[in-house]
């Protein structure tokens, strides 16, 4: 249970995101609020692949393999809801500050392994978009379900969110790669309701998922407001509005 006046950031949890870019939590979430965000993504993903084109069988495989899920909170008022838990509000006031927008979300489901397609190559976030607060800014993993190295979880590699790491785009993946040879990676086992704290330049990656099961999760992403891609001056990201003043919008 969440108590208001007691910090859910450990000094020890803020250095470690300090020092090796993410931290563990403890089991924030009830299965009672767990469970309706993972029903949602599963009723979404089902229509994501409604929506494509019967014959765009490419396409449809592929989502339906590694489904690409963004801002879930648009389709489902139940995961709207959920984004606007206290857990996040008290998280980011005490990591970000007073005034904090959720600038991206995804469900993040992978389904058993053909291929070796439901793998991540290691990569920062702020290669895919390159924003001007990169510093200020977390993201939460969160297990819908239970999350392993067997499903196919995410791997953090510890000490490297302050710089940038050189990336190649890997074409049968389609998604940006970089090497995290040298560096200590951590699987993030995680139980459902529970969640891994990272910064946006912390390289992250996952392998195929290997079990008979679909693997769930959450992505979330909190930063100061206004946040702008820095090639063109725009606008990025979901920009909805958590925290003006530390209190709720
Ligand atoms: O779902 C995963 O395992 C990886 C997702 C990810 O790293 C991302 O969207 O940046």
């Amino acid at each position: 249970m969440i108590s208001s006046t007691k910090n859910l950031v450990t000094e020890e949890q803020r250095s470690e995101l300090d020092e090796r870019g993410f931290f563990f939590t403890d089991v924030l979430f009830t299965e009672s609020e767990i469970e309706p965000v993972r029903r949602e993504c599963q009723r979404l993903y089902r229509a994501s692949i409604e929506e494509i084109p019967a014959s765009n069988t490419v396409h449809r495989e592929k989502q339906g393999l590694r489904p690409f899920l963004p801002a879930p909170h648009k389709g489902s008022e139940i995961i709207a809801r959920f984004q606007r838990h206290t857990v996040f509000q008290q998280l980011t006031r005490e990591i970000i500050g007073p005034d904090v927008d959720q600038t991206w979300s995804q469900g993040c489901l992978k389904l058993p392994d053909v291929g070796a397609f439901t793998q991540f190559p290691y990569h920062q976030d702020g290669k895919f978009a390159e924003i001007d607060r990169l510093d200020s800014g977390i993201s939460c993993f969160i297990g819908l379900g239970p999350l392993s190295p067997e499903n196919g979880t995410l791997y953090f590699a510890e000490r490297a969110h302050d710089r940038t790491l050189p990336h190649t785009w890997d074409e049968r993946l389609e998604w940006w790669s970089c090497s995290v040879d040298g560096l200590e990676v951590v699987p993030g086992t995680l139980l459902p309701g529970q969640m891994i704290v990272y910064r946006l330049m912390t390289p992250h990656g996952s392998p195929p998922n290997r079990t008979d099961l679909m693997r769930e999760a959450f992505l979330i992403t909190f930063n100061v407001p206004g946040i702008r891609l820095v090639e063109t001056g725009e606008l990025f990201g979901h920009q909805q509005p958590l925290l003006r003043n530390g209190l709720l919008v």
